[in-house]
């Protein structure tokens, strides 16, 4: 090998060495370099051995050169091993006055959080819970709620059907007739869970919404007990100063019907766009069990009587929060759920 063969190889090396070093990362990278051209079988060594086949005349210059070489990698490493070093420490210093970054945790749907709360105070007052499909016939939604085919009281609840004799179950009371086929009195439950219906949105309607259904039969109810049993829930819930106004209504499967309605908490009774003005929230249908239905399901009706009553879980929420929209439930928005 000539002189300057030996020198353009070490210009080379040098710059493939400084390539290699910039993508080191850490110490044992470092390292390697360290071994793969300074170590005793190194690049470094392989050029001293080309070196010593050169006349000794014509070695001065090329001998500087790797000479030169030698020394440029050893500071480089040793600057790029300083370097690693310092980050680390760096990164191992633990601040420990920093505030702490939380995870962010998930938390209870408002809705789920209500429903519990509902669960609990019926449960203290001797209530079990059923459940029922959402996906439900006719026959339970309708006809054995006394809601016969073609009859007017159908078009009360804007239904969507499935297939032929289904539908999505338009509220809770089919589960009156599934707990009633199924038990004999006395009997006491409540049903939380999904309704729907081709209702428009506005603040207070939502084409899915939940409702609780309750049903208490036995001996000798009447109509006080479902008016004690509301008043009870109503207080534990909101507190004494709720009001609770009872209104006669109209639901085939009881008989008298009524609806109810809450103060409207929102406003406290001045009137907004939840209550529409009325200082009142409606809560929900109830009534005494029709005896069509106790007939349906095979309960006597001359031993026994019921009441029954359907209510919004929204409305509730709404009333117990303070939100004056109920879409406000479904459209997830972080800002809204963080606030549970
Ligand atoms: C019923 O659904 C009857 N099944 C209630 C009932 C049960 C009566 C047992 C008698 C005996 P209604 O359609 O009024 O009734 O609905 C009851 C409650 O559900 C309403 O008062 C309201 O609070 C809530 N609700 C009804 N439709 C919607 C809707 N689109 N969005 C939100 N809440 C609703």
């Amino acid at each position: 090998m000539s002189e300057n063969d030996l020198i353009q190889n070490v210009q080379q090396t040098q710059k493939e060495f400084e390539l290699a070093l910039d993508v080191a990362k850490d110490a044992e990278a470092i390292e390697a370099l360290r071994i793969q051209y300074l170590g005793r079988k190194g690049c470094v060594a392989d050029l001293f051995k080309s070196l010593s086949t050169i006349p000794s005349e014509n070695r001065k210059a090329a001998g500087q050169a790797l000479n030169q070489l030698k020394t440029n990698l050893q500071t480089a490493l040793d600057k790029k091993f300083d370097n690693v070093k310092n980050i680390n420490t760096s990164v191992n210093e633990f601040d420990v006055t920093m505030p702490g970054n939380w995870p962010d945790f998930g938390r209870l749907h408002p809705l789920t959080k209500v429903t519990r709360e509902i669960k609990q105070i019926f449960s203290n007052m001797g209530f079990g819970v059923a459940d029922g499909p959402e996906v439900e016939s006719e026959y339970y939604n309708f006809e054995a709620l006394n809601i016969p085919q073609g009859h007017p009281a159908r078009d009360m609840q804007d239904t969507l059907f499935i297939d032929e004799g289904f539908v999505l179950r338009t509220h809770t009371s089919p589960v009156q007739i599934r707990t009633m086929e199924s038990k004999q009195p006395p009997l006491r439950i409540i049903s939380p869970g999904r309704c729907y219906r081709r209702d428009t949105p506005d603040a207070s309607h939502s084409p899915m919404f939940h409702q609780v259904e309750g049903l208490c039969v036995d001996q000798g109810i009447t109509f006080a007990d479902l008016k004690g049993v509301i008043q009870n829930f109503a207080q534990q819930l909101f507190g004494s100063d709720v009001k609770i106004r009872f209104r006669p209504s109209f639901f085939p499967f009881v008989e008298p019907g009524a609806e109810y309605d809450f103060t409207c908490l929102i406003c406290r009774g001045q009137g907004c766009r939840v209550c529409k003005g009325t200082g009142w929230v409606e809560i929900s249908g109830a009534g005494m069990v029709n005896p069509k239905v106790f007939e349906h399901v095979g309960y006597d009706p001359e031993k026994y009587t019921g009441f029954a009553f359907g209510m919004g879980i929204e409305r509730i929420a709404m009333l117990l929060y303070g939100i004056n929209d109920i879409r406000l439930f479904f459209e997830n928005d972080i800002r809204f759920l963080q606030q549970f």
